[in-house]
C-alpha cells in the first residue's frame, strides 16, 4: 500500500500495551490500597499471633500456687504464657479450678467490692447492662458490694440484686474533659477505700463501665494485687508497647523497662494494696499536671508505671477482658468481660 509506514503498527501496539500496563498498575494499586484499608488491619492482627508469648520455666511451674485456686494446671494451656518472671500466675481458662476458688472464698466469708464510674452520658449508655451482667456473672454466690460513682445519682437505673449483694451510689463532680473524669477516678477511689468501701470489702475490683460480663468472673481472679493483660497488646514485643516515654512524666518508662501492658479497665486487689496503687497514680497525675503535661494514656500510663515498680501478684489473661473487634483467636476460650462498642462521639460530648 502506498504511503504506509510499516513502523506505525508496532508503535501503536507498544503505546497500547504501555497504557494497558499503566491501567493495570493503577487498578492493582487501587485494589491494594482498598484491600489494605478494608482487611489489612485484620491480616496484621492475625500475623501478631505468630509472635511467641514465652513459656514458664519447667523448674518454676510446680512451685506456682495460688492462694485461691491452689496449684495451677500449666500443662492445660501450653500455647500461652501462664506465669511471670517474678513467679505470679497468669490466669487462663483451664489453669485453675473455679470450684476450689469459690469454696475458699465462701469459707473465708469474703466481701468483694466492685467499683465503677458512670459520669455524664456513660450512665445511660452503659451502666444498666454492666450491672445486670455483673449480677449474672460477677462473684456469683459471694458477698458483693457495688459502688457506682456518678454525677447524677437520681438517674440511676433500677437493677434487681441477688442475695448478699448491695449497691451504693456515690456522688462525684463531673470534670469538664473526659480525660479528667478518667484520671479523677484514682483520687476518688483512694478516698472511698479509706472510708466505708475499705471497711466493708476484703477485695475490690475497679472496672470501666463501657464493658459487660459475658462469662463467670469469680474468686479465681482474687489476689493481693491484680493486673489485666490488655487485649490489644498482650502479644506485642515490649519495645512497641504504648507506655509513656516522655521523661518529664511521672508515668515514664524508659526503653527496656516494663513487663506487660496492663489495661486500666480492670484492676483489683486488697484494700491496702489498692490504697497504695491509687495514691501512687493520683500523685503521679498531680505532678504531671503541675508540669503542664498529661501522660499518653492518662491513668492507664500511671497504672503501668505502678505495676512496673510494684509487681502484681496475679495477672488476668485477655480472656478476662476481651475486645471482639480483634477477631477470633484460638487462645481465647472463654471471655469473661467484653468491651462494649466505643461510641466516643456520643458519650464524650
Ligand atoms: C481507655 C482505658 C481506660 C482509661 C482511659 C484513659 C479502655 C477500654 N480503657 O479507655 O481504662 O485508661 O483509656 O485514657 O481502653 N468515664 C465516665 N465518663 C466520662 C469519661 C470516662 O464515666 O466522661 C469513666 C467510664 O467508667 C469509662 C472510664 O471512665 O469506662 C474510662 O474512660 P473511657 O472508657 O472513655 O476511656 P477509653 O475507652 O479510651
Amino acid at each position: 500500500m502506498a504511503g504506509y509506514d510499516n513502523r506505525l503498527l508496532p508503535m501503536a501496539l507498544k503505546g497500547f500495551r504501555a497504557k494497558k500496563r499503566l491501567l493495570w498498575w493503577l487498578f492493582l494499586s487501587a485494589s491494594g490500597v482498598l484491600g489494605l484499608y478494608l482487611f489489612g488491619f485484620r491480616i496484621l492482627r492475625h500475623l501478631e499471633t505468630l509472635i511467641p508469648m514465652g513459656v514458664c520455666p519447667a523448674a518454676t511451674t510446680p512451685l506456682l500456687k495460688d492462694n485461691f485456686t491452689g496449684a495451677l494446671h500449666h500443662r492445660a494451656r501450653p500455647e500461652v504464657l501462664t506465669c511471670t518472671s517474678w513467679g505470679a500466675p497468669i490466669i487462663w481458662d483451664g489453669t485453675f479450678d473455679p470450684h476450689v476458688a469459690e469454696q475458699e472464698a465462701r469459707r473465708q466469708n469474703l466481701t468483694v467490692g466492685l467499683t465503677v464510674f458512670a459520669v455524664g452520658r456513660y450512665l445511660e449508655k452503659y451502666l444498666k447492662r454492666f450491672l445486670e451482667s455483673a449480677e449474672q456473672y460477677f462473684m456469683v454466690g459471694q458477698n458483693v458490694v457495688y459502688y457506682v460513682f456518678t454525677d447524677r445519682p437520681e438517674a440511676m437505673p433500677y437493677v434487681a440484686l441477688g442475695q448478699s449483694r448491695l449497691l451504693r451510689v456515690e456522688f462525684v463532680q463531673r470534670e469538664r474533659r473526659w480525660q479528667d473524669v478518667s484520671m479523677a477516678r484514682m483520687r476518688t477511689l483512694h478516698e472511698a477505700l479509706g472510708k466505708q468501701l475499705g471497711q466493708e470489702a476484703d477485695y475490690v475490683f475497679c472496672l470501666d463501665v463501657d464493658q459487660y460480663f459475658a462469662g463467670n468472673f469469680g474468686p479465681e481472679a482474687l489476689a493481693d494485687l491484680v493486673g489485666q493483660l490488655h487485649a490489644w497488646h498482650y502479644r506485642w514485643p515490649r519495645w512497641l508497647l504504648p507506655y509513656e516515654r516522655d521523661k518529664r512524666s511521672a508515668a515514664a518508662l524508659s526503653w527496656g523497662e516494663g513487663d506487660f501492658y496492663y489495661h486500666a479497665a480492670v484492676f483489683g486487689g486488697t484494700v491496702k494494696a489498692l490504697r497504695k496503687l491509687t495514691a501512687h497514680c493520683d500523685l503521679g497525675q498531680q505532678l504531671d499536671r503541675e508540669r503542664g503535661i498529661e501522660a499518653l494514656w492518662q491513668d492507664e500510663s500511671h497504672l503501668n508505671k505502678f505495676f512496673w515498680l510494684y509487681k502484681p501478684s496475679k495477672l488476668l489473661s485477655p480472656e478476662f477482658c476481651w475486645a471482639q473487634p480483634i477477631g477470633w483467636r484460638t487462645e481465647i476460650h472463654h471471655p469473661r468481660l467484653l468491651w462494649a462498642p466505643k461510641e466516643y462521639t456520643l458519650v464524650r460530648t
